[in-house]
């Protein structure tokens, strides 16, 4: 075997993880990443208006990196959602603070955390990446790089996360764990037509987190990983147990092993779960896209729902849960 292509089969080499897949019965890694139905797109949760646009961007011959942003870029728009940009749900100090990460075909990447006052802060990650020589900015300096890079400065605390804020502000129940339903981060994944891969992650973070806190989904890795070799991955729920365990990037070092999408999202809930005995108390879901369009998805409670867009059609398809 050629010594590139031993190196892509074990994929995990040096990492001192496993390095003989057990599951790879395929003869070549050309074979299993050729692509046996695309376009395709798929996004957590039930924003069927992102993976729509998204998905019909694809079909246009649109390319999967700018399919991904502006796909996610309708929810961060949406007022009425309180989990992504503008009218997001704020931090316990009143403030909104937002967190995204970019992944294109060519490995590279772009993230921005804790931004305040802009509504779409997954276009300033994607200028992160294609402007600044480096991969993160955050806070202030995300905020002064984006004006400079025209983005115009927007009050996102809508009057209804300002009500619920105040409502909240009476009894301050702060719990870092988060509430089954109060959590619709977007994540997206997107195959085009070319059989290129890119991901995109966006949210307000959790509700009423301590100022300053920076979930899972602007650390590439965790809330968000691509490889155009081997496919994405894309995680939602807390952040902080995603992060632990850079779960993203786990369940695509799984595939490039030869598991398909399902078995590394459900390995990845397995290895998240073995590291906290709580895990009865919190929700992480993941959804993963191979190369040839096969899609996975696990979560540890009920509820979790994702849309996948594929030949004109758009539907919203409940995931797989441990409980
Ligand atoms: C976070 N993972 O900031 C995000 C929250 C989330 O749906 O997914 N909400 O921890």
């Amino acid at each position: 075997m050629k010594r590139r292509n031993f190196i892509r089969k074990t994929g995990l080499t040096g990492l001192g993880l496993s390095v003989m897949p057990t599951s790879y019965s395929r003869n070549s890694l050309e074979e299993f990443i050729a692509p046996a139905f695309k376009p395709v797109c798929i996004t957590t949760w039930n924003f069927h208006e992102a993976n729509k646009k998204a998905g019909k961007l694809l079909d246009n011959k649109t390319s999967a990196l700018d399919a991904v942003e502006q796909g996610v870029r309708v929810e961060e728009k949406n007022i009425k959602n309180h989990t992504v940009g503008n009218g997001g749900t704020p931090d316990r100090d009143g403030f909104v603070t937002l967190d995204a990460s970019i992944m294109g075909p060519d490995g590279d990447c772009g993230s921005v955390a804790f931004l305040q006052n802009i509504e779409h802060p997954i276009s300033v990650a994607r200028k992160i990446m294609e402007r600044t020589p480096h991969k993160m900015l955050v806070g202030k300096g995300a905020y002064s790089f984006a004006i400079n890079n025209g983005f115009k400065p927007k009050n996102l605390l809508s009057p209804e996360s300002r009500e619920k804020w105040e409502e909240w502000l009476e009894h301050k129940d702060y719990k870092p764990i988060i509430n089954i339903e109060n959590h619709d981060t977007i994540g997206m994944l997107c195959l085009d037509q070319n059989g290129d891969m890119a991901g995109a992650c966006t949210t307000s973070g959790l509700a009423y987190k301590m100022h300053g806190r920076v979930g899972d989904s602007p650390i590439i890795g965790s809330g968000l990983f691509v490889d155009n070799e081997v496919g994405g991955a894309v995680a939602t729920g807390l952040g902080e147990e995603i992060m632990k365990n850079v779960s993203s990037f786990l369940i695509v070092e799984l595939m490039r092993q030869g598991k398909s999408p399902q078995e590394s999202c459900e390995i990845a809930m397995q290895r998240l779960i073995s590291k906290n005995p709580s895990y009865n108390d919190f929700q992480v879901a993941f959804l993963a896209l191979n190369k040839k369009g096969e899609v996975g998805s696990f979560c540890i409670h009920q509820g979790f729902t994702f849309m996948k867009y594929a030949k004109t059609i758009n539907e919203n398809i409940s995931s797989k849960s441990l409980l």
